[in-house]
């Protein structure tokens, strides 16, 4: 079954469920990586993409306080922040490394108005028109809806006017709801995720997606999410890259991290399942950089960026460096014999 499945891909034809589960099922790691390095090669030849980016969190107060994420706190609870609007802009002026792209995402602060994210995004732009921002995941994007009182298209399309240029794909977590109610009660359900990722293709605004693994969930949990996602994209085409976000261990949760194996694994069938998304990215902050390295073997055929700062992964004891420049990141491609390019947020190619 199993060499039948491969050869699919070797033919371009698409993966059913049991085809994808047989994948993940299977000890067979250097097949089921070498069909989907086969799958990135036909797609980008040996390029593999990175960006100058920096990551803002503009608070850690969050009203839903999900179990895996040691990230954010309660009002007024010991390591709470808010950043002010001035707060941002000082911290990206003080910032020595160039960037652009920035990220932007953070808790649901229970107080704060729409108009500070309108704000926020705006005066970025008047300060660094040429920079992209990627901000807001689907569940801050429901949040606001519930602030600005415009439903769901109105409240991207007044994002899109004040500059926001896409959206990154946390919050999606895993979609089986029996999973999800354990992980994040709290959370939008998976279909609002989707919802929400349609709404902004609708808008021409493209869009990030993750899944969080390596937890509680199932390797049937996992199929299910990519194909959700493969049928979204299918209507859409809104899609660019796919992240799965290798689960850093939070004791509430589960105590151990995916293997360096799983990690591969998961890389590879989700390059080979999700044949409509233009790159799988090998997050290094969360992998490590040796793992996403490997990744580049396994299908991965972007690395995200110099992040600066990273505080959601860290908070949750993720061992990666805090930032690499880009002449790491550029060692890290070429020593894997692949061709460095550096990209936008919306992945123009940009002349080094
Ligand atoms: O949604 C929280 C995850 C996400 C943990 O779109 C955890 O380009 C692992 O979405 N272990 C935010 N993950 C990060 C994210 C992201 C990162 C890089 C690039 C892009 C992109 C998106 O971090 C959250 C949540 O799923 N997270 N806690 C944890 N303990
Ligand atoms: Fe809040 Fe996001 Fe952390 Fe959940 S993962 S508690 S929504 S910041």
């Amino acid at each position: 079954m199993h060499l039948n499945v491969l050869d699919k891909v070797y033919c371009g034809e698409r993966l059913g469920r049991d085809d994808a589960l047989g994948l993940f099922n299977s000890d067979d790691l250097f097949d089921t990586g070498r069909a989907a390095a086969f799958a990135a090669q036909q797609r980008h030849g040996k390029k593999v993409y990175y960006t100058r980016n920096h990551h803002i969190n503009p608070t850690n107060i969050c009203v839903n306080r999900c179990r895996f994420c040691a990230f954010s706190r309660s009002t007024g609870q010991d390591g709470a922040y808010a950043m002010t609007i001035d707060d941002i802009l000082a911290k990206l002026a003080s910032t020595h490394s160039p960037f652009n792209e920035l990220h932007i995402v953070g808790g649901l602060h229970p107080d704060w108005p729409f108009s500070y994210y309108l704000d926020l995004i705006s005066r970025i732009k008047i300060q660094y028109p040429r920079v992209q921002i990627k901000a807001f995941t689907a569940v801050e994007v429901d949040h606001f809806t519930k602030l600005s009182g415009l439903g769901l298209q109105g409240t991207l399309a007044e994002l899109k006017s004040h500059g926001l240029d896409m959206m990154p794909g946390g919050g999606a977590e895993i979609f089986n709801e029996t999973v999800r109610a354990r992980l994040c009660p709290e959370k939008i359900p998976a279909a609002r995720w989707l919802e929400i990722h349609e709404a902004a293709h609708t808008l021409g605004i493209k869009t990030n997606a993750t899944m969080l693994y390596g937890h509680i969930e199932s390797f049937g949990d996992r199929v299910d999410h990519l194909m959700a996602l493969r049928a979204l994209q299918d209507r859409t085409g809104g899609f660019q890259a796919f992240i799965p976000l290798s689960y850093q261990p939070v004791a509430s949760v589960a105590d151990v991290t995916p293997s360096g194996i799983d990690d591969l694994k998961t890389i590879a069938v989700s390059r080979i399942v999700l044949d409509n998304f233009p790159h799988i990215k090998a997050y290094w902050i969360m992998l490590g950089e040796k793992i996403c390295q490997i990744a580049l073997y396994f299908g991965a055929t972007d690395i995200d960026g110099t992040v600066i700062e990273e505080k959601i992964a860290h908070s949750a004891g993720a061992s990666s460096a805090e930032m690499l420049t880009t002449e790491q990141m550029i060692h890290l491609i070429t020593r894997a014999q692949k061709e460095p390019v550096e990209r936008s947020a919306t992945y123009e190619e940009l002349s080094i």
